[in-house]
């Protein structure tokens, strides 16, 4: 890496050269990874602590000061967070990890879970407990220090160059009229107070300042038809209506502007206005065209110009990335709808949003009545079709056919044809064919999902614990490789004896630990948790244990349940994965069957096994070889030193300095080689994930400082080398 090295002896004089800096490059965004609320906020406060007085000027505006302020930031999307307010007149702090905690769902949010999700590099995770002993160690450690800090910089770069983050932000402040640091720090409502105003201010009018009361009042909505649950070893069509809820405010004009209230349609003609089916009334576009729908049409057609780009698109991360875009603008335009629907919004209107769900239920209705009334074999076709789900405005279809391609033919023409019956720009659309479809639930579904009869897209997985964050990797990695072997392989069976054997293994302790780590943040301090909780509770143990590498507020929190006495309630059990491993403290792997896997797998395998799913999946012969570890033994068994036992027979023996007994003497080169060759394996294996680790962290030539405990190798790592140290000692009772 190429980089320019300045030095000062002074902390405030770096300080300052460093502002001094900003100010000649002069950016228009600045960004890195947290820096609102650590970097920035960090250097502002250091620099106000030594005194450097030239660093506050950081903005394009002469003599502003920057100050950073707390504020506490609340969204139905994001939840309540603490946030460090900074001005910094004329330019943008585009902070990455806001805008990743914004847009993607994932397990893990430090720079090097994401960077590894995302580019497939990583960074050592330096704890930042060692960074003081780096700086102040000699020009080595610094160096160090510095290549980590300037792989820091860079990483969020290429980021946001991949995810074309900047690009999607910018897109969306021009449509919406939003500033990109609100995009970042507020909710949806002010995307459409903008617009709002934007709009109102163009047709010449004014927007009402609403003090919201919050009433109780509810209005009904969508429909859900109820599933014929089942395994479908058929092609299953998906019809949905494009933009729902938009369309129908814009075929029907619904709009604040638009809506009649008491009796003002009675002087009006019949042909101006129209009644909801919710009974409301609004008057035509040919009288007066609603605001809302002019709104819309900008937010859908920068929609259209997305998906269109998506199509040219064959990149998949830019394809993933344009699809990003496509469905915040989707998001966008359905909370033009929810705006109306907020009781405690800025301007609720229950009229329009209880039209808008009132028509879309007699919609999907309709479109039910429709498919299976028209798909007869009284009407010429092959079989009667059924619509055995749907969701607000869907419908999965079973046309008998047994290809997908001819699904497709069928699945498109209904779609036209529907289409047709309904108001333009309401339009109904052949989405996709399902096939295998797995249905469990209400909103609980898997399939193979196809766009082109050739082959599949991908598996699509809704409501299922493939990617939740707050369960072990073990329960998501079983699910993705079960519905694999059900969906992909189309081989039911095949993925019931792979959970069995898993369970096996899970209940005879043969899994990696790695699979077994559960995270959760540390949010709150003990007493603002209501109840007693796991990784709370670990935290004040491994407080007592070494204040110094606790985890603190913020942080992320891994830990196992490990075996306790019978009733020990589960919080009581958490323990540090690592400590685990360096104890070998048995885990209670009973806990991660019954509450982690049962529930999960159950529910995959009930459409395919029925009533007798239980029996067959968590109480058959693959259940009984437990390695049983009774409390008692397991809880002394951390305390008492452990007898030696005989290498080749494991009895007891007398001498623990001793290999062999008296039996296995003459076994002796036999046994030594093998356990030679049992060294030799853990040695490989150890270096194999050594240089896995250096290759990570970018250098082949130094220490691995990585601690990062959201990756499986760390712990692999560990283990290895606790192995390594009990075979060695093995080996030198042979002497
Ligand atoms: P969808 O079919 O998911 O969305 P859509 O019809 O707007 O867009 P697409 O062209 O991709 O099908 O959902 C149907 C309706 O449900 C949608 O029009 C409005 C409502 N809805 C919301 O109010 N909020 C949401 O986040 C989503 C996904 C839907
Ligand atoms: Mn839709
Ligand atoms: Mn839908």
């Amino acid at each position: 890496m190429d980089a320019q090295v300045l030095s000062y002896d002074d902390e405030g004089e770096l300080l300052q050269a460093w502002a001094e800096f900003v100010r000649k490059v002069d950016p228009d965004v600045l960004t890195g990874y947290n820096i609102n609320n650590f970097d920035l906020y960090y250097l502002i406060e250091r620099a106000k602590h030594l005194n450097a007085v030239n660093f506050h000027f950081l903005g394009r505006i002469k003599n502003v000061k920057t100050v950073c302020r707390s504020v506490v930031l609340q969204s139905k999307q994001m939840g309540k967070r603490e946030n460090k307010s900074i001005n910094i007149e004329g330019r943008v702090i585009f902070d990455l990890l806001l805008v990743l905690l914004r847009d993607y769902k994932l397990r893990s949010y430090t720079l090097n879970a994401v960077s590894f999700h995302f580019l497939g590099q990583q960074k050592e995770d330096v704890h930042h407990s060692i960074i003081s002993d780096l700086q102040n160690g000699n020009e080595q450690t610094r160096r160090r220090l510095a290549v980590y800090c300037l792989k820091d910089a860079l990483l969020p770069l290429r980021l946001l160059d991949k995810l074309m983050c900047i690009i999607n932000y910018i897109e969306m402040a021009r449509v919406t009229g939003v500033p990109l640091l609100s995009l970042l720090t507020r909710g949806q409502q002010i995307k459409v107070v903008s617009q709002l105003l934007r709009k109102a201010k163009h047709y010449d009018y004014i927007m009402p300042t609403y003090q919201g009361q919050g009433s109780d009042d509810q209005f009904e909505g969508a429909t859900v038809i109820e599933p014929l649950r089942g395994y479908y070893d058929v092609p299953i069509a998906t019809l949905d209506f494009a933009s729902l809820y938009p369309s129908i405010m814009m075929a029907h004009n619904l709009c604040y502007t638009t809506l009649l209230k008491g009796t003002e349609m009675n002087s009006m003609q019949p042909d101006e206005f129209i009644k909801t089916p919710a009974n409301n009334y609004f008057v035509k576009a040919s009288v007066r065209k609603g605001i809302l729908p002019v709104i819309l049409e900008d937010l859908l057609s920068a929609r259209k110009k997305a998906k269109n780009d998506l199509k040219n698109e064959t990149d998949p991360l830019r394809r993933k990335v344009l699809d990003g875009r496509q469905l915040a603008l989707k998001i966008s335009a359905n909370s033009v709808y929810g705006f109306t629907g907020a009781q405690v919004g800025k301007l609720p209107c229950l009229e329009i949003s209880q039209s808008v769900t009132a028509f879309g239920r007699n919609m999907i209705e309709q479109t039910k009545n429709e498919v299976e009334s028209r798909y007869k074999i009284e009407n010429g076709y092959k079989h009667d079709a059924k619509v055995i789900y749907g969701d607000t405005d869907s419908v999965m279809v079973r046309f008998g056919v047994t290809t997908v391609a001819d699904a497709m033919v069928l699945g498109r023409e209904a779609a036209e044809l529907i289409s047709k019956k309904f108001v333009a720009p309401i339009k109904l659309e052949f989405e996709k064919v399902y096939f295998p479809y797995l249905l469990i639930n209400k909103k609980r579904y898997a399939g193979l999902y196809f766009t082109k009869p050739e082959i599949h897209d991908k598996m699509d997985c809704k409501g299922l614990e493939t990617v939740r964050r707050d369960n072990c990797p073990l329960v998501a990695t079983v699910m993705n490789a079960c519905l694999e072997k059900i969906l992909v392989n189309r081989d039911p069976q095949g993925a019931v004896e792979f959970a069995k054997s898993v369970i096996s293994d899970l209940l005879r302790n043969k899994l990696d630990i790695s699979q077994l780590v559960i995270t959760k943040e540390l949010t709150k301090t003990e007493k603002e948790y209501a109840s007693k909780q796991a990784h709370v509770e670990l935290a004040n143990k491994m407080k007592k244990r070494d204040a110094g590498t606790a985890p603190k507020l913020g942080d992320r929190v891994p830990y196992v349940i490990i075996a306790g006495p019978k009733g020990t309630p589960a919080y009581a059990k958490a323990e540090d994965p690592i400590f685990a491993l360096e104890n070998s403290v048995p885990i209670d792997t009973l806990y991660y069957l019954e509450n982690q896997l049962s529930k999960p797998l159950t529910r995959i395998f009930e459409p395919i096994l029925g009533e007798k799913t239980e029996s067959v999946l968590l109480r058959g012969d693959h259940t009984r070889t437990k390695v049983i570890v009774t409390s008692k033994v397991s809880a002394l068994s951390m305390f008492t030193k452990k007898k030696s036992t005989c290498v080749g027979c494991r009895t007891l023996l007398k001498d623990e300095n001793d290999a062999l007994c008296q039996y296995c003497q003459p076994k002796e080169t036999e046994i030594y080689l093998k356990e030679i060759s049992t060294l030799a394996d853990l040695e490989t294996k150890f270096n194999r994930l050594w240089t896995q680790c250096q290759r990570c962290q970018g250098s082949l030539h130094e220490d691995i400082l990585c601690t990062s405990r959201d990756c499986p190798i760390f712990y692999m790592r560990k283990k290895v080398i606790i192995d390594l140290e009990e075979q060695d000692k093995l080996m030198k009772r042979f002497n």
